[in-house]
C-alpha cells in the first residue's frame, strides 16, 4: 500500500506549512493552476489517487469522474457539505475531515460576534475613526451577562461555545428535535422557535447541507424577536438570507453577527449598511494555532492512508 510519491490533486491553494508537506512527500497537481482541465485529465486523470480540498472548496462531481483511481478525499476543515458525500460512498472512495482541532477558534469567534453586536464594537469604531466622538455621544449596549444564549446545535463546538458563554454567567440553552441530551444540565427546547422565544442570542452551529438548508427561517427570526441578536458561525445554507435581511429592515430582531454567507464571498448589500450588523469574512478558524493544527492532521490523513490505507479523521459515509 506504501505508495509515497501518490499523484494527488490539490483543489485550491492551501496553508503554507500542508502545501510544502505534499510538495515533498507526492506528486501534486493544483488544480487551480491547470489551465486545460479537460487535457489534464487526459492525460494524468487515471493516475490520481487523492484530492485535498477543504470545507469552501469542496469538490465538484464532472472532475471527480475524470479521476477512475481515486480513493480518497481529505478535506481541510470539520464541515463537508460542499463535497457529495453519496457519490463518494457509491464510489468507495473514502473522506477524512478535520474534527475537534477548530472548536476553540470557533467558538472564540462566536463569543467574539456575541460581544461585538451587543456592545457595538465595530460601530464604535467606525464612529471614532470618524471623528463623532467630539461631537456626539454614542449609543448604549448590552449586557451579556444574565442574559439567554441559545445554541443550535449543541455539537463539540456548540458545547465549547456553551461553556465560554457560561463563564460569561449567561444561561445556557440548547436546540435539539426529541430528547434532551442525558450529559448536559442546559435548558432543553426540542421546538426551534420557542428557544429562539427564550433567546437573547442566537447562535447557529449546526453543520450545512440539505438536512439544515434555511433551518433559520423568518418565523424563527420573528420568534428571536426585536431585542435579540442572531449568530452565524455554522454555514449560510443554514440561514434563509433573504429572510433575514428583510427581518433586519423591519427590525423583527436587533442585529446580526455574520461569519458565513449564502453565496460567499458575496454579500448582500443590504447588510453591508446596517449598523446593527456585525460581518466577518468565514474566518472561524481563521487562527495561525488553529489553521497550522488544520493542516498538520490533514497532512496526517493523507500520510496515513498512502502509508497504510488508514485515516485519523475518517468521514462515516
Ligand atoms: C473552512 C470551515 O473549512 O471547518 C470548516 O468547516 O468552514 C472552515 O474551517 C476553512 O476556512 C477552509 O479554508
Amino acid at each position: 500500500m506504501s505508495d509515497k510519491k501518490a499523484d494527488v490533486l490539490v483543489w485550491g491553494p492551501m496553508h503554507a506549512a500542508l502545501t510544502q508537506n505534499l510538495d515533498r512527500d507526492f506528486t501534486v497537481h493544483n488544480r487551480w493552476e491547470i489551465k486545460d482541465l479537460d487535457a489534464w485529465a487526459a492525460e494524468h486523470g487515471d493516475k490520481v489517487r487523492g484530492v485535498i480540498t477543504s470545507g469552501v472548496y469542496g469538490t465538484d462531481n464532472a472532475l471527480l469522474d475524470r479521476l477512475p483511481n481515486l480513493q480518497v478525499v481529505n478535506s481541510f476543515g470539520v464541515g463537508y457539505d460542499a463535497v457529495d458525500t453519496d457519490y463518494l460512498a457509491r464510489r468507495g472512495i473514502q473522506l477524512s475531515n478535520t474534527p475537534d482541532v477548530l472548536n476553540n477558534a470557533v467558538a472564540e469567534t462566536a463569543m467574539a460576534l456575541m460581544l461585538c453586536v451587543s456592545r457595538r464594537i465595530s460601530q464604535a469604531e467606525r464612529f471614532v475613526r470618524a471623528g463623532q466622538w467630539t461631537s456626539g455621544k454614542f449609543p448604549l449596549g448590552n449586557d451579556l451577562c444574565g442574559k439567554t444564549c441559545g445554541i443550535v446545535g449543541l455539537g463539540k463546538i456548540g458545547k465549547t461555545i456553551a461553556k465560554r458563554a457560561a463563564a460569561f454567567d449567561m444561561n445556557i440553552a440548547y436546540f435539539r428535535r426529541g430528547a434532551p441530551y442525558a450529559d448536559v444540565e442546559y435548558t432543553h427546547y426540542a421546538d426551534l422557535q420557542e428557544l429562539a422565544r427564550a433567546s437573547d442570542y442566537l447562535i447557529v452551529i449546526v453543520p450545512g447541507g440539505p438536512d439544515t438548508q434555511h433551518l433559520i427561517n423568518r418565523d424563527v427570526l420573528k420568534a428571536l424577536g426585536p431585542k435579540s441578536y442572531l449568530i452565524n458561525v455554522a454555514r449560510g445554507s443554514v440561514v434563509d438570507e433573504k429572510a433575514l435581511v428583510a427581518s433586519l429592515l423591519e427590525s423583527e430582531i436587533a442585529g446580526a453577527g455574520l461569519d458565513v454567507f449564502e453565496d460567499e464571498p458575496n454579500v448582500p448589500a443590504e447588510l453591508m449598511s446596517l449598523d446593527s450588523v456585525v460581518l466577518t469574512p468565514h474566518i472561524g478558524s481563521g487562527t495561525y494555532e488553529t489553521r497550522q493544527a488544520m493542516a498538520d492532521l490533514v497532512f496526517a490523513n493523507v500520510s496515513a492512508y498512502f502509508a497504510d490505507g488508514s485515516l485519523v479523521t475518517p468521514v462515516q459515509l
